[in-house]
């Protein structure tokens, strides 16, 4: 191990490549032979593994290392003093051991919400995180924000968290469904990645396999091109698809169509649904005329999609966007009702799916068995998690209660945050709060290779190592390859692993090496994960052979329901052992904003006022923020800028031109962004994707560059399960004609040599 090969084979969350190096650089990520289908994101790697904005030497805030207060230079606009790796790990060592015993383990915030890079041993945040349990206990979170509410109340319903399940295989859709009601699409843009890694990406042709099928498709979403030509478009006014579910289910109701022996047989409390639908307690009927105010969409069309439904064999896949929003939990139960009043749940083709077109990999069935991982440790603070998405009301709040999922809790006091392998500063909703809640704790501490907005924020910034200058192992229960991803380069600068960091940091702290070397390490994990697959009878090359070939391809089992089992009378993990319409449980909470049953509760953004509706959705030309410095990211710009599209409309109305730059705006921030116009962008919609690297303008506080978390508000989608709510955001959208601030965001910031 540890030798440098010329086109060595490597893995990603955008899929595996050959890196090909000369003169000590990565000049070209080849994609695997193997994969039928690569992503073109791979043409942005060499450019960001050796980009000026790497972090090069360990960095502090001197505003932190001088002691001063925070007000003069609050993080975000001080300059860094770069130290040597000896005196940076005394520096953390020393505050972490301090905070732990002025404040307790539990000021210690250790989330690091975030994808960091694929490969299972130098995972950034499991590195982290194991240090930090061995060392005393950190506050973590609960939670994601891809699915944070539906993996809350999913339990609740049905027993389990069908967000990832694979409940379906993209050839049972081929072989059975008729009518497919595609509730925000199935974009194959979000199929170019997976986390943990994509050998061969299979989720294009998979949806295109199923839908040669000759199913009849409907991309139920505010934008047409997010599904396959070939769906119907039925635009819809943003987060209202509850409203729309529950007009369909009315029609059912009142026509008689719904599967009453499906309902007695496999469901509980459909009656007082029923009562909810026909308006017995509020005297609204939620009919297809009531659904058609809220969503704008004919209540004919409505009515006759129903009647469809009834009579073919329907399948309802729902993205995980949906849930991103205000009463995020509902459109999710709602479809759980809606096809349990059609009655195919659990039958192939039939019934509902979430996650089609979230990744590569929903779809296409998963591995038997876990692929082997270096492991978190066990926190002393397990069970005190804050849920990930309330990070800056914790911050805000030490001590106060919040409520969730049942329970009344109350937020730690923070005074140290500590970030490796995530960026909050592009996750996080209404960043403008985030900035000023980030400046409360003592000492933030980031491990990052790149000068991304979230280091720019820190205190103390130790330079980490890209997957291309360190030995590891690529491996996920979604993908059929375990790659072995080999170090291609030297590390770039000063770069350590974040194994590395966290051998030194343990040491300072007093404890053993949590390790030996790393080539012991790689080969211990890979071998319990052998050990364990030859137990339910996968067979793996010992590491050697397997090192040596640099892949390893592993059979699939196709996607099993695991609602099939309902069907044969096998009880769920829900009280009532049935699909829960009404949920006793959740009634009994009496939370206003998540009732005993699905309902349509409007979004309090909604009072704003503000015009157009935002839609952040995921980004084509990178992961997130990852490789938004690189080529393909940036020939997408516009001047410079994220692309916004707009529709003609709305754009005509406010004197837009296609490449104009444009000012987004609401009550919570602004940004700068470059308008494309397009019609496939319905009246009253725009769409910024996420991801541009957050850049606010020192003088004005106009973020330049496109970053839409400018402008999401950041509110728990309920007190159920107090996810992101980044859909559910109203703004306003101006021509720009000002002085063109430069943009910064890929300037590593003012560092003073010491
Ligand atoms: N408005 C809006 N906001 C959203 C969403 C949305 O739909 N709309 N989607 C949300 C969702 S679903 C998600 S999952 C989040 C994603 O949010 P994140 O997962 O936080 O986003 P990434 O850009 O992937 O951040 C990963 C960070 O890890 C760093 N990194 C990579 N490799 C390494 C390594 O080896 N070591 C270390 N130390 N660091 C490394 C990268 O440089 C990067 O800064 O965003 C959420 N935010
Ligand atoms: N290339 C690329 N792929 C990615 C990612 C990435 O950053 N880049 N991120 C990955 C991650 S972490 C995740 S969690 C998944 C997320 O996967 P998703 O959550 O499924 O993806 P999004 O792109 O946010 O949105 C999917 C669709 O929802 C639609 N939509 C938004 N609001 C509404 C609404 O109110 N009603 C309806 N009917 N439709 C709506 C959008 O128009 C879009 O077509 O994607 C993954 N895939
Ligand atoms: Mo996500």
């Amino acid at each position: 191990m540890g030798g440098m090969s010329d086109s060595a084979l490597h893995a990603s969350h955008w899929g595996a490549f050959r890196a090909r190096v000369q003169d000590g650089r990565i000049v070209e990520a080849i994609p695997f032979e193997e994969d039928p289908d690569p992503a073109d994101l791979l043409g942005s790697v060499p450019d960001v593994v050796h980009a000026a904005n790497r972090v090069a030497r360990p960095a502090v805030r001197r505003g932190w290392l001088e002691g001063r207060s925070r007000v003069d230079a609050p993080r975000g606009a001080d300059e860094f003093v770069e130290v040597d790796w000896d005196t940076a790990i005394d520096l953390v060592a020393r505050e972490i051991t301090r905070v732990r015993r002025e404040h307790g383990s539990e000021a210690i915030f250790g989330g690091s919400y975030g994808w960091a890079s694929a490969g299972r041993f130098h995972h950034a945040k499991t590195q982290m995180q194991r240090f930090l349990a061995a060392s005393g206990g950190y506050t973590g979170h609960v939670g994601t924000y891809s699915f944070g509410a539906s993996s809350v109340i999913l339990p609740h319903v049905l027993g389990f968290d069908a967000n990832t399940s694979d409940s379906h295989a993209w050839d049972d859709i081929a072989e059975h469904t008729e009518t497919w009601l595609m509730l925000g699409g199935v974009p194959t843009r979000n199929m170019k990645v997976d986390s943990g890694g994509v050998g061969a990406h299979r989720g294009a042709r998979g949806l295109a396999r199923a839908l040669a099928g000759g199913a009849r498709a409907i991309n139920v979403n505010p934008i047409r091109d997010e599904a396959p030509t070939g769906a119907e478009w039925q635009p819809i006014r943003p987060g209202t698809d509850v409203a729309l579910l529950l007009g369909l289910a009315h029609t059912l109701l009142v026509e008689d169509r719904h599967d009453r022996a499906f309902l007695d047989a496999h469901t509980t409390g459909f009656d007082r649904f029923a009562d909810h639908l026909r308006g017995a307690s509020d005297g609204i009927a939620k009919d297809a005329d009531w659904a058609s105010g809220i969503t704008g969409i004919a209540a004919e069309r409505i009515r006759g999609l129903a009647r469809d439904m009834s009579v073919t064999r329907t399948l309802i896949t729902t993205t995980w966007s949906l849930q991103r929003a205000e009463h995020g939990e509902q459109p999710y139960w709602m479809t759980v009702v809606l096809a349990a009043m059609l009655g195919g749940i659990g039958r192939p083709g039939e019934g509902f799916a979430f996650g089609f077109g979230s990744t590569d990999g929903i779809g296409s069935g998963a591995q038997r068995f876990r692929p082997p991982s270096h492991g978190k440790g066990d926190n002393p603070l397990a069970g005190r998690e804050i849920p990930v998405a309330r990070i800056v009301d914790a911050l805000e709040d030490p001590g106060g209660a919040y409520d969730f999922d049942g329970e009344r809790r109350t937020y730690p006091d923070i005074r140290l945050v500590y970030w490796a392998g995530g960026n909050p500063f592009h996750h996080h909703q209404d960043l403008g709060r985030l900035r000023a809640a980030w400046q409360r704790p003592d000492t933030v501490i980031v491990n990052e290779p790149w000068w991304t907005p979230t280091a720019k924020h820190a205190d103390i910034v130790l330079p980490a190592t890209t997957t291309l200058e360190r030995d590891d192992i690529a491996a996920s229960s979604s993908d059929d390859w375990i790659v072995a991803m080999k170090r291609a380069v030297d590390p770039v600068g000063e770069a350590l692993d974040d194994s590395e960091i966290f051998r030194r940091l343990s040491l300072a702290v007093g404890l053993d090496a949590p390790y030996g070397s790393v080539d012991d390490a790689l080969r211990e994990m890979y071998e319990a994960g052998r050990a364990s697959a030859a137990r339910i009878g996968v067979d793996l090359p010992i590491f050697d052979e397997f090192w040596e070939r640099g892949s390893t391809r592993l059979a699939r089992v196709a996607p099993r329901n695991p609602l099939a089992r309902l069907r044969a009378g096998e009880p769920l993990a829900t009280p009532s052992g049935r699909i829960e319409i009404f949920s006793e449980t959740i009634d009994g909470y009496g939370y206003d904003d998540c009732l005993g049953h699905p309902a349509w509760l409007p979004p309090r953004e909604w009072a704003t006022g503000y015009p157009l509706h935002l839609i952040s959705h995921q980004p084509a030309t990178r992961l997130h923020s990852q490789l938004d410095g690189g080529s393909v990211s940036r020939a997408a710009k516009i001047r410079g800028r994220e692309a916004c599209r707009i529709s003609p409309t709305d754009a005509a109305a406010r004197g837009i031109r296609d490449g104009d730059v444009v000012r987004l705006f609401n009550d919570r921030g602004s940004c700068l962004a470059g308008a494309a116009i397009s019609d496939a962008v319905m009246p009253g919609v725009v769409a910024l994707p996420t991801g541009a690297w957050f850049d606010p303008d020192p003088e004005t506080g106009i973020e330049r560059h496109g970053n839409p978390n400018v402008l999401t508000a950041d509110r728990g989608t309920s007190k159920l399960a107090q996810g992101t709510t980044a859909q559910t955001t109203l703004v306003d959208i101006e021509r720009f004609d000002g002085d063109l601030p430069p943009v910064e965001a890929f300037d590593p910031p003012r560092i003073a040599r010491r």
